[in-house]
């Protein structure tokens, strides 16, 4: 049998809520990141009143790890970010950016969702930093470093009136963004045909920035969520060089096929190794956490020889 592009941990699922030291109902959707040589991973759980909240786990191995006591970032009680993050804060990204973190998190209130951003350098002090978009924006990544003097971000619409797409944004300070485009679109009858949305933040190569993003198909009993990767140009992101026409990961384990919510493998987080491995962790059926591994040279492999049109 040919070597799968991810090959999933043996020990998967590698956190349930079982592990939480605190009531959770599920484990998910976690960012991951190796900061001084150790992984810390920022999942996000549902409480038991169905809003969540994002809990911190930390691992010598990438595939262990032990989660802290207290969760590490929950809705802002006071203050300007009070009154849009009401609803819980979800899917975290951490983005490695100069000698700091960067956290991309969906703020849930009656205003709709919106992605908030923050800072940490230690990830045990958190600086909330702005609310970077309206209504109605998820899944945002931040490139590790600034690209012709700008920030440049990618996200995706959550609305049915723009097409489920992945956008390019640029911003000289973090806060005001602005130059939008739709850069990949999903498309029709492929695997990812109704939505798409950036995963991890983007891994850079010398062959451009992959982007390991998300793609959902609908079908008679529910969507199906499942992995891809897309290859951006290195020094102008906004142009696509490849979108492998392939997923490089579906549902197939019983907790991937089975949970909280079916057939769901979402990622947000990867981390690239010195050695060209990729560690890439996603949230099966919204209920546990699971992790693999593939390589930089596989995944510009899958990218290039079945490249689908981005637009
Ligand atoms: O339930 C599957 C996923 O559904 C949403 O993802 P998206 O907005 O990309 O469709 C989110 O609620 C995500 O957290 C969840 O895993």
């Amino acid at each position: 049998m040919p070597t799968p592009v991810i090959e999933r941990y043996a020990g998967n699922p590698i956190l349930t809520r079982d592990d939480v030291p605190y009531p959770v109902a599920t484990v998910h959707n976690a960012g991951v990141v190796k900061h001084n040589g150790q992984y810390i991973m920022l999942f996000r759980s549902h409480l038991d009143s169905g809003r969540s909240i994002i809990g911190r786990a930390d691992s010598k191995d990438g595939f262990q790890f032990t989660v802290q006591p207290e969760p590490f970032l929950t809705p802002a009680k006071e203050g300007a970010f009070a009154e849009y993050e009401a609803f819980g804060v979800e899917d975290l990204r951490i983005c490695p950016v100069e000698d700091y973190y960067l956290l991309c998190y969906s703020a849930y209130s009656r205003h709709g969702v919106r992605i908030g951003l923050a800072r940490t350098y230690d990830f045990e002090n958190v600086e909330r930093i702005a609310f970077i978009s309206q209504a109605d924006m998820r899944n945002a990544v931040i490139f590790p470093e600034k690209i012709d003097g700008r920030y440049v971000r990618l996200d995706r619409p959550h609305s049915e009136i723009s097409p489920w797409s992945i956008w390019i944004s640029y911003s000289p300070d973090l806060i005001h963004w602005g130059d939008s485009r739709r850069i990949i679109q999903a498309q029709q009858y492929h695997w990812d045909e109704m939505k798409i949305g950036p995963g991890a933040a983007p891994i850079k190569t010398p062959q451009g920035w992959l982007n390991i993003y998300h793609g959902v198909f609908p079908t008679m009993a529910g969507a199906v969520y499942r992995l891809g990767v897309a290859l951006h140009d290195l020094h102008d992101p906004a142009r696509v060089i490849a979108v492998g026409d392939r997923w490089i990961l579906q549902p197939q384990d019983p907790w991937e096929i089975s949970g909280y919510v079916p057939n769901v493998v979402f990622s947000c987080g990867a981390v690239p190794e010195d050695n060209g491995e990729i560690k890439l962790y996603w949230g099966a059926a919204d209920s546990v956490m699971c992790a693999g591994t593939t390589t930089v040279e596989r995944l510009l492999q899958h990218c290039l020889e079945s490249s689908r049109p981005a637009l």
